[in-house]
């Protein structure tokens, strides 16, 4: 049986299904990966540290504030593509989508009541640097660089950069899913960055794990079957 026709059969009888993605699934409706052979990627342009590390913001907190609404602004003309459609597919039979992605974009194809797991936050909203306020951000109408209504201090969006804990409630979630999964789907991530890429891990000691990925990937080796294209052409193979 080919890989494709196997990776269908696993995810047609898994009783508990998990989706995990990363950049790569976005990549094909026009949003740059961070990482990848390319070099045309975010890290291959931009220092991490200076634009996604509190420290960065705290140096200079417009820089990093506007290269955020630059990519606002690019998200408000994206669409999902035929990835992001069959991964709705696959949470309409009941699949738990884990996601590394702050773009909503798998969020806005997502049937009602699914829920997405969406680990390093999202661009969707500021929050405080100083308290517990959050507000949402329209990507066509962004606001500046401003201060908290309730406590002054800075707002900045509510993305998880490095150095900074992932919300411990949806994590416990997350690693719940993992550990219950008899199957996970891992589509589009280098697998590079702690601790999201250690579900994959947790999820190969009991159930068995499909890599799709355009290049070899560091989460391969807890891979059953691992398959190289473009996410849009792939995936939509499986759900077909
Ligand atoms: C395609 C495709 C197509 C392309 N089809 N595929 C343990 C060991 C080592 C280090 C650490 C560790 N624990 C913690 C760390 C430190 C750090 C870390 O992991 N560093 C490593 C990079 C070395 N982790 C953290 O700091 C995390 N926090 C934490 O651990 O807290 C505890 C703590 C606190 C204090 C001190 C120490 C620990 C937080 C990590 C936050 C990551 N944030 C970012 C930015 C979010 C905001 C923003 O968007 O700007 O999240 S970084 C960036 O990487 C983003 C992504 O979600 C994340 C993962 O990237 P992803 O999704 O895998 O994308 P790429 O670009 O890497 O890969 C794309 C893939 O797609 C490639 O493989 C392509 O081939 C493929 N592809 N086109 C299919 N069409």
């Amino acid at each position: 049986m080919d890989d494709i026709l196997l990776a269908r059969e696993m995810i047609r009888s898994a009783q508990r299904l998990v989706i995990f993605t990363g950049a790569g699934v976005s990549a094909d409706s026009g949003v740059p990966t961070f990482r990848g052979a390319s070099g045309d990627t975010f890290w291959g342009k931009y220092d991490p540290m200076t634009l996604a590390s509190p420290q960065g913001f705290r140096r200079d907190p417009k820089l990093v504030y506007d290269w955020y609404n630059w990519r606002r602004s690019q998200l408000a003309v994206l669409t999902p593509n035929a990835g992001h459609v069959a991964i709705g597919a696959l949470q309409e039979r009941g699949a738990t989508l884990i996601t590394q992605n702050v773009d909503g974009l798998h969020e806005r194809i997502a049937p009602k009541n699914a829920v997405t797991l969406q680990l390093h936050g999202t661009l969707a909203e500021d929050r405080c640097s100083g308290c517990d306020y959050r507000e949402a951000v329209d990507f066509t109408a962004l606001p500046p660089l401003r201060g908290c209504p309730e406590c002054g201090a800075k707002l900045r969006p509510a993305v998880v950069w490095f150095g900074e804990m992932l919300d411990p409630a949806l994590w416990k979630v997350a690693e719940h899913a993992c550990k219950e999964a008899d199957a996970m789907l891992v589509v589009g991530t280098s697998g590079q960055v702690y601790p999201a890429a250690g579900l994959v891990q947790l999820a190969a000691q009991r159930g068995r794990v499909i890599v799709f990925n355009l290049e070899d990937s560091a989460l391969d080796e807890h891979a059953a079957i691992s398959l190289k294209g473009r996410a849009s052409e792939i995936l939509p193979l499986l759900v077909s």
